[in-house]
């Protein structure tokens, strides 16, 4: 998106999506160093257990929310804002940034029995009103950080889907990490939309065909030509934008994009597996967090291969619904089928 603006936009924008890809550098530095200053890969080592043992011991589970106002400076994690039982701000960024992280702790506690994003119970940290003007949202290897937007490109970044998708770096981080580069980087940008959408679904009690599958869904500016930032059901056509740009996602292999921009490309391939899991939604039925949801997760704690390719963990996801339902199950057969249908053989 940001190189997109880079090139595609007019003089402000280019100089803004400028400076963002270089703070973007920093983070990814900070968070590369988290993730192997010798983090314990959790609940990697958990074993898998079922969907009813999960709710019954979730009961047991509450999260420790922790909302900073970052006063739009740039230092983290700023102000007290919102802490655990404290009652509403009146401050919407603050108010929702709380809500929503209650509903990510909710959605991998009583759907997956996770203690929070690290499996121990770690504290969810928020920094609101993050910088001013900025244009993005993300998790930095210990806490999630959210910009107001400027207003013209981007209204607000706490959203549901986007903060169940930053939240989900933290998840995937303490599940032994997917490589931010190319097609690992790609994966571990789908799984967290993935599970952005599905916090949005469990929240709203959605079905996978009452959903949108739309990640970021009015985060975009009230000029902008476009509904959202990413669309799983079609990607590619979330926004067509003379500011943004077109939004660059494929949804087969065939439109694989090969590039050295955007950490080779983490956001714009990400629509291949994001599509795949869609359509498996379809075949599937119900609610994503049921048996798609159960067998994408139960394929990060086991796929041990930071460098996997879309190749790996289409077959992870392979042997998860195999060990789940069994060889030659339904849920085998039609998982197959979603991956060729974006041109991924398994
Ligand atoms: N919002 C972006 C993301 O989570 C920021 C980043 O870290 N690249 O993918
Ligand atoms: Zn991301």
């Amino acid at each position: 998106m940001l190189e997109v603006m880079r090139l595609r936009g007019d003089e402000g924008v280019r100089k803004m999506a400028e400076e963002m890809l270089k703070l973007g550098e920093k983070t990814r530095e900070e968070r590369a160093e988290q993730s192997t200053g010798g983090m314990v890969p959790s609940s990697r080592s958990g074993t898998f257990i079922s969907r009813a043992l999960a709710e019954a011991t979730a009961t047991t589970l509450s999260p420790n929310r922790k909302v900073y106002d970052g006063e739009k400076k740039a230092s983290l994690p700023g102000t007290r804002a919102r802490f655990e039982g404290d009652p509403a701000t009146g401050d919407a960024e603050v108010d929702r940034a709380y809500d929503a992280a209650g509903e990510v702790f909710e959605l991998y506690a009583q759907a997956f029995n996770r203690d929070s994003l690290d499996g121990f119970g770690m504290d969810l940290v928020h920094t609101v009103h993050h910088r001013a003007n900025y244009n993005n949202a993300f998790w930095n290897g210990t806490q999630m950080a959210y910009g107001d937007g400027d207003g013209q490109l981007f209204q607000t970044f706490t959203e549901l889907s986007v903060i169940g998708h930053e939240m989900s770096h933290g998840v995937v981080q303490f599940s032994g990490g997917l490589v931010y580069e190319g097609q690992s980087g790609a994966l571990n940008e789908s799984f967290a939309d993935v599970f952005g959408v599905m916090t949005q679904q469990r929240a709203l009690g959605q079905s996978v065909y009452d959903a949108d599958w739309l990640v970021g869904k009015g985060i975009l500016g009230p000029n902008i030509n476009g509904v959202a930032l990413r669309s799983m059901k079609a990607p590619g056509t979330a926004y067509s934008d003379s500011l943004l740009g077109q939004d660059p996602q494929p949804y087969h292999m065939d439109l694989f994009v090969n590039t050295t921009s955007d950490n080779g490309g983490v956001h714009i391939n990400s629509g291949i597996p994001n599509h795949a899991f869609y359509l498996f939604c379809m075949y599937m039925g119900g609610n994503a967090w049921d048996r798609p949801g159960q067998i994408w997760y139960k394929a990060l704690q086991e796929i041990n291969n930071p460098l996997a390719t879309f190749g790996n963990w289409a077959a992870q996801t392979l042997d998860a619904a195999i060990d789940l339902h069994g060889n030659g199950s339904y849920e085998m057969l039609m998982l197959r089928r979603a991956w060729k249908l974006v041109g991924i053989d398994v």
